[in-house]
């Protein structure tokens, strides 16, 4: 029986997605057939949902959380949008989001019909407080804050801009995709506790090492997930909150597998692992002339030239850059010392050739 290659971690180092944990591979297989959108017929992965979401809500500071396992984090910050829109229904409705945003919210507010607000960044590519407190008015709906931005790996300032968000009459989201399973063991502010957050996007399939698609979505108010269901009149469950109707119950419980294993002293080493990692890249990029943004979270920015840039991908690097240009490598899971040590060589290789 032909059986297709299996993905190549070696030299993936830009992306967000990762080796799933074991008990997450596993768990996705017993899973496989059963869908979590008609939870009353599949009870179990419908116990696992919720089991899953409680533990984002303890990641996340929120006691009683609302929310589902999502297909990914694109899913989720479309549904944060329209649970905001829906909640508000003024006339004309706007997002007011950072120039650093995923450009999932460039498709919620196009699917939407929604207007697209978005304000500059600081130096530090972090969201300019006072940007977004002049971009909102009485039509915005909702203003979002990035914990752990995709290029950069940048935490906004999430309480000042819930401040901002709250006074113009808006929600506040924050997408933590990719940040939520590294910042419980940081100082920043970024959860339910720290600031009057209204919704969340945590992504168990990103540093949460569940296997895909598994992203995750949290509001604060039950109010924030009725505004997403329709009524599903002749299933056995009699209202649906998520966009898709069939989903994988291979991600949801793939999710739950890899935060009971994980949370939370498997992520707080994995954590502090990625976080000397990074610290440590960076300075071996700076030695060998590059410049480097500071590291915060664990993904290292260094300008790169377009010819080395090249080279490297030729040699077989899975690399990407940010819009600005930086080679952008995100210290995932499968990313090791050993790795970035052979990536070190290659990257000596090409200078000297
Ligand atoms: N929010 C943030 C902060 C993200 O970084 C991403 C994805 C999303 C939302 C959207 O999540 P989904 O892709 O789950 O819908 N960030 C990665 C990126 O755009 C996605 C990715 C993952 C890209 C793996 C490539 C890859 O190999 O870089």
């Amino acid at each position: 029986m032909q059986r297709a290659a299996p993905q190549e971690f070696s030299r993936v180092l830009s992306s967000m997605c990762t080796e799933p944990h074991p008990a997450a591979r596993d768990a996705a297989e017993r899973f496989l057939a059963t869908n979590p959108g008609d939870p009353e017929t599949y009870q179990e992965v419908a116990r696992l949902e919720r089991r899953a979401v409680e533990t984002l809500g303890e990641i996340a500071d929120l006691s009683d959380p609302h929310g589902y396992v999502t297909s990914g984090g694109t899913e989720a910050n479309v549904q944060a949008v329209r649970s905001a829109r829906n909640r508000l229904r003024v006339e004309d409705p706007n997002v007011v989001v950072p120039e650093s945003a995923h450009f999932s919210f460039t498709k919620a507010a196009d699917v939407l019909g929604v207007e697209l607000r978005r304000v500059p960044t600081d130096d530090d590519h972090r969201a300019d407080v006072d940007a977004a407190d002049a971009a909102v008015d009485d039509d915005t709906v909702l203003v979002v804050g990035v914990a752990g931005s995709t290029e950069f790996g940048r935490v906004d300032p999430i309480p000042e801009l819930a401040a901002v968000a709250h006074d113009a009459g808006a929600f506040l989201h924050v997408d933590a995709a990719w940040g939520g399973f590294y910042l419980p063991f940081t100082d920043h502010e970024w959860s339910f506790a720290h600031a009057p957050v209204d919704s969340m996007t945590i992504d168990p399939h990103k540093s949460g090492r569940a296997a895909v698609p598994a992203g995750g979505v949290l509001f604060r108010e039950r109010a924030g997930l009725d505004a997403l269901a329709v009524d599903t009149p002749y299933l056995e469950s009699t209202s649906q909150a998520t966009l898709t109707g069939t989903r994988s119950g291979a991600g949801v419980a793939a999710a739950a597998a890899a935060m009971d294993a994980l949370w939370p002293d498997g992520y707080r080493r994995e954590y502090e692992r990625v976080a000397e990692l990074a610290t440590w890249f960076a300075a071996e990029l700076r030695e060998r002339g590059f410049e480097t943004a500071d590291v915060d979270l664990p993904l290292v920015a260094a300008s790169i030239s377009e010819p080395v840039f090249e080279r490297l991908r030729e040699e077989g690097w899975r690399i990407s850059r940010t819009e600005s240009g930086e080679l952008r490598v995100v210290c995932m899971p499968h990313v090791t010392r050993e790795m970035l040590t052979a990536f070190l060589a290659d990257v000596e290789a090409v200078h000297a050739a």
